[in-house]
């Protein structure tokens, strides 16, 4: 059986994780992840805090610790947000960590012997009147592709290009605010140009989605430039032959590998076994240039298996408008969990209504309402709650074997299952949907109360259909799945056979309650709505 091992994007280690990383990157693998292990697939989810950069060096500064110290804090931080909405890691580890040192210097050296590096001027930002580098994030200014104001030397946020070094119009020190300006020094620099014809061919035919991959041949047809991967700052890994240290963006991406290689360690498992099975990255489309050029070019450069497969989703605007932190137009995490909200709500809306690709997805405290109750509350809560209820007439116990509604519910696992493996998940959270919709609306047309003999049938349907949408919820609802279980009186397993005669049901109890308006004023309140 092939192994996979699944990642997400590695959240930087200098601000807190909100709702817009977790709908593109850290729930979508998670449930994934789930799903493979629920069917008794080889899968592993790594993930790890990435924790080199300019950003976390200012970030240190202001707050006048060591860069050290900084990451150690959001090492818990993020790993306690994305356990509170039941994201669960085989491995969360740090790119400030041994393991991934050695292994970035040892794809350096891989990739220098291959003839792959090479030294060139750059253009470097100094402040003109400080006399000092300045590093990508200490300089904003405009973007010489599309014109957007304010951007950082390194990529534009607006229409994700990545620069080459000096081309920011009108550059400005961020700290100082002072001139800019623009002077020769020298880097090492990874020969990406030599990779085209080899990365046009590894998009063509990776697995992704297809609006994601025309917008990134789009980048290779209109030329590659190699990369300056050294950077003048103090906090790093060191580039080997050289002053400075690499490029968080180089050495980022080996946090998938130096991550695997630590889990190994500790589990006792083959390296190799693993990263030649299938890897695949999560990701949301502003680090598609990083995913899709230059860390495969890296991998192939070094002589190392490329991914398989890159999962890109867009990104989450609230009330259809940008989030921002600076205008408090945020939902965080944390906000969700100092609210009393249910994680579990927050997975199913999020799912419900990311698609898979380039398209954004919005946040509406109405929507939420509205499709966590018609969806989820009303649909499947209610039928369970009827059901459980309605039964307690038949001392609990089915009588008959079901029919023909359960068969189609049962004939649903295959479309379903080939959704969830194709990363369709909110197509295949939808699919459960509609077929819980039916379900409703058979037991309701039928209605039992009224038709004493037709109860014991209607009864084995439904009972032994919403064992099955039960078990297709389970990765996306890990923990009320498991109480419905308990009151279905079955097994949370892969397994798609009916209730057999005699099932016994436990007693009803309410486990979705409805999103009602305290809900929603709480909501509300966090982005002062
Ligand atoms: N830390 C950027 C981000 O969080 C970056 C991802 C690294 S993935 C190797 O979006
Ligand atoms: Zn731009």
């Amino acid at each position: 059986m092939e192994k996979t091992v699944i990642t997400a994007a590695l959240p930087y280690a200098n601000g807190e994780l909100h709702l817009g990383h977790i709908k593109s990157t850290y729930l979508p693998a998670d449930i994934y992840t789930k799903f493979l292990k629920f069917i008794g697939l080889p899968a592993i989810y790594l993930c790890a805090n990435d924790e080199h950069g300019t950003p976390i060096l200012l970030k240190s500064d202001d707050e006048k610790i060591a860069p050290e110290e900084y990451i150690k804090q959001w090492r818990t931080r993020h790993l306690n947000d994305l356990n509170f909405v039941l994201i669960d890691f085989d491995k969360f580890y740090a790119t400030h960590s041994p393991e991934h040192l050695s292994l970035t210097q040892e794809i350096y050296n891989k990739l220098k012997k291959a003839g792959h590096i090479k030294r060139g001027k750059v253009k470097q930002y100094w402040d003109s009147i400080e006399n000092t580098p300045l590093p990508d994030r200490y300089v904003i200014g405009t973007c010489p592709h599309c014109d957007a104001l304010e951007q950082y030397g390194d990529q534009c946020e607006k229409c994700a290009k990545v620069f080459v070094g000096g081309e920011l119009k009108n550059p400005v020190a961020k700290r100082t605010g002072n001139k800019a300006e623009v002077r020769e020094g020298e880097h090492v620099f990874f020969k990406l140009s030599t990779f085209s014809d080899k990365l046009k061919k590894f998009v063509e035919e990776i697995e992704a989605p297809q609006d994601v991959k025309n917008f990134v041949l789009g980048w290779v047809k209109d030329g590659l430039q190699d990369w300056d991967i050294e950077r003048d700052i103090k906090w790093g890994i060191d580039v080997p032959d050289s002053n400075g240290v690499f490029y968080v963006w180089f050495d980022a991406p080996i946090g998938y590998y130096s991550t695997l290689k630590k889990w190994c360690i500790d589990n006792n498992e083959n390296f190799k076994d693993w990263w030649n099975g299938k890897v695949v990255h999560f990701i949301g489309k502003d680090i598609a240039y990083h995913h899709f050029l230059f860390w495969p070019a890296m991998l192939m450069g070094a002589g190392l298996n490329v991914p398989s497969s890159i999962p890109t989703r867009g990104h989450l605007t609230l009330e259809n408008k940008k989030f921002s932190k600076s205008r408090n137009w945020y939902i965080s995490i944390k906000d969700w969990k100092d609210n009393g909200l249910d994680p579990e709500y927050l997975r199913f809306y999020m799912t419900y209504t990311t698609p898979l690709g380039s398209r954004d997805s919005d946040f509406s405290t109405t929507e939420f309402q509205k499709t966590v109750n018609e969806e989820l509350v009303n649909n499947f809560g209610n039928l369970l709650q009827r059901l459980l209820k309605f039964v307690e007439r038949f001392d609990s116990k089915l009588t008959e074997k079901p029919g023909e509604v359960f068969d189609k519910v049962q004939a649903s696992l295959t479309l379903f299952e080939e959704l969830m493996k194709a990363g369709e998940l909110s197509k295949a959270l939808q699919l459960v949907s509609k077929h819980t919709h039916k379900l409703n609306v058979y037991f309701q047309g039928k209605e039992p109360w009224k038709n004493e003999s037709e109860a014991p049938s209607v009864i084995a349907n439904i009972a032994s259909s919403l064992k099955l949408i039960n078990m297709m919820l389970y990765p996306f609802l890990p923990k009320k799945t498991k109480q419905v279980a308990e009151l279905l009186n079955v097994k949370l397993e892969w397994d798609n056979s009916p209730l057999p005669i005699g099932h016994k049901l436990k007693p009803a109890k309410i486990l979705f309650p409805k999103v009602d308006d305290t809900v929603s004023k709480k909501l509300k309140s966090i982005y002062n709505a």
